[in-house]
């Protein structure tokens, strides 16, 4: 069976010459090119409810939310700059190895969680931390991931910071090399096809610009194209890829010109507007459960932040652009003037959550700072299944003959023992 690609997209025919043998390609008589995927030949539209200061557009489309749901994204999209700036302090002070903030994505992060089922399986690239706070994922268990320590459940503190991982909030563990999570996530929406969570949970990912640009994401779109499966791609369009901006790592008409080309149904959304999000997102899950088909958003924004707390981007981008961007569409003001207008938020509520967010912050802060890691000996369980092989004894017999030869010895490592639940004793008193 083939499909009519170009049938509703306005490809002119002067003449009908029919079509060719097993395909609908009508045959023509003119020789033209094309670069763009829209029915004009445009660039493809951004959709938008609010604007730049809160007010629903003309002839805007407001996704049914009410003052409860509402408050809940409010104050998902305060808790993660609240959290951010501290970790991202945190980390100056040395007391964590690494960060990475959502400054200025909030509203593409938290409004795609709000329009995802809670038990949709999400693949997120490393900034999509707000995922899991909208799921319920607790400032505790932030902080204690950040920290490594005993109580941190993502992994035991064998990840870097960020790196979250939570079964229980169906949230694939974040892998930092690039683009590995998109064949993945299509691989995940593929076993749901198969599955009895078939008609009832989509595969969700997440990925930047930057990542798109790698043979995985290509890989993961094909896949999810030729395999049908219940697989929601969305792409986060910060503007940069670390220091390279966007405009060097496309050509083309940005992220969602190649949906088309994969047969992939496509939309672009502003990225800054929260209630464009919810609606783009529920629609394109919608559809991506009835079809079982694979569905891409691109969401367009702007990374307020450094890429990492290893980046000064100041390196590379003026910061007078920077300040604009922190006031032009601001998704945060943009939708508290929009609750405001509703009669749905003040300023004195606002005071009180930005007071109580800091409070709860700092408290699983101190917190997560006072607890050990883990026993030292869990560096080497949970590696493979069933028994355990050679490689990993005689790694853990070579550790612990070099901790008894010098782990009371050498400063460094008795310090660094001391960090350890019972102090690396796990494997020397064996
Ligand atoms: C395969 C691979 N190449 C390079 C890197 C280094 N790297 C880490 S993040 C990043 C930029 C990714 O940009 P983008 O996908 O747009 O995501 P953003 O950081 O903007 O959210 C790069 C190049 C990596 N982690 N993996
Ligand atoms: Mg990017």
């Amino acid at each position: 069976m083939f499909r009519r690609p170009f049938a509703s997209r306005g490809i002119r025919r002067s003449i009908h010459l029919g079509t060719l043998p097993n395909s609908h390609s009508p045959i023509v008589s003119s020789l033209s090119f094309f670069k763009s995927v829209t029915p004009d030949g445009g660039i493809i539209p951004t959709f938008r409810v609010l604007d730049g200061v809160g007010r629903p557009v003309e002839g805007a489309q407001i996704p049914e939310i009410d003052e409860p749901f509402a408050r809940r994204l409010y104050e998902n999209m305060q808790l993660l700059p609240t959290l951010d700036t501290v970790l991202y302090q945190v980390q100056r002070q040395g007391k964590t190895s690494f960060h990475m903030t959502s400054h200025g994505e909030e509203a593409t992060i938290i409004g795609s969680a709000a329009a995802l089922e809670l038990d949709d399986e999400v693949l997120g690239q490393y900034r999509e931390m707000g995922v899991l706070l909208w799921r319920g994922f607790s400032v505790d268990s932030v902080m204690n991931q950040c920290f490594g320590n005993q109580e941190d459940t993502s992994g035991k503190g064998r990840q870097m910071p960020v790196h979250f991982g939570s079964p229980k909030h169906h949230f694939h563990t974040i892998s930092s090399p690039l683009a590995t999570q998109i064949p993945h996530a299509a691989g995940v929406g593929y076993a749901l096809r198969r599955s009895d969570r078939r008609s009832r949970n989509i595969a969700a990912c997440f990925f930047g610009e930057g990542a798109a640009s790698e043979g995985d994401f290509h890989a993961g779109l094909l896949l999810a194209s030729t395999i049908p499966s219940p697989t929601l791609f969305i792409a986060r369009n910060n503007g940069f890829a670390i220091s390279t901006p966007s405009t060097e790592q496309y050509y083309g008409d940005g992220i969602a010109s190649r949906g088309p080309g994969y047969g992939i149904d496509t939309v672009r959304v502003d990225g800054n507007d929260v209630l464009a999000v919810i609606a783009a997102v529920r629609e394109a899950r919608k559809r991506t459960l009835e079809q079982g088909r694979a569905v891409l958003v691109e969401a367009m924004s702007y990374r307020v932040g450094h890429h990492s707390t290893s980046d000064d981007s100041f390196a590379y981008r003026q910061r007078t652009e920077v300040e604009d961007r922190k006031r032009i569409d601001n998704p945060i003001a943009r939708f508290r003037l929009y609750m405001e207008s509703q009669g749905w938020w003040n300023a004195t509520e606002e005071e009180e959550l930005k007071a109580r967010l800091k409070a709860d912050v700092m408290k699983a802060l101190k917190r997560a700072e006072s607890l050990p890691r883990c026993e030292l000996g869990e560096l080497f369980t949970d590696v493979y299944a069933g028994e355990e092989p050679w490689n990993i004894k005689e790694q853990r017999a070579e550790l612990t003959g070099l901790l008894k030869k010098y782990g009371d010895s050498w400063e460094p490592w008795r310090t660094e023992l001391g960090r350890f639940k019972n102090k690396g004793q796990d494997l020397t008193s064996v």
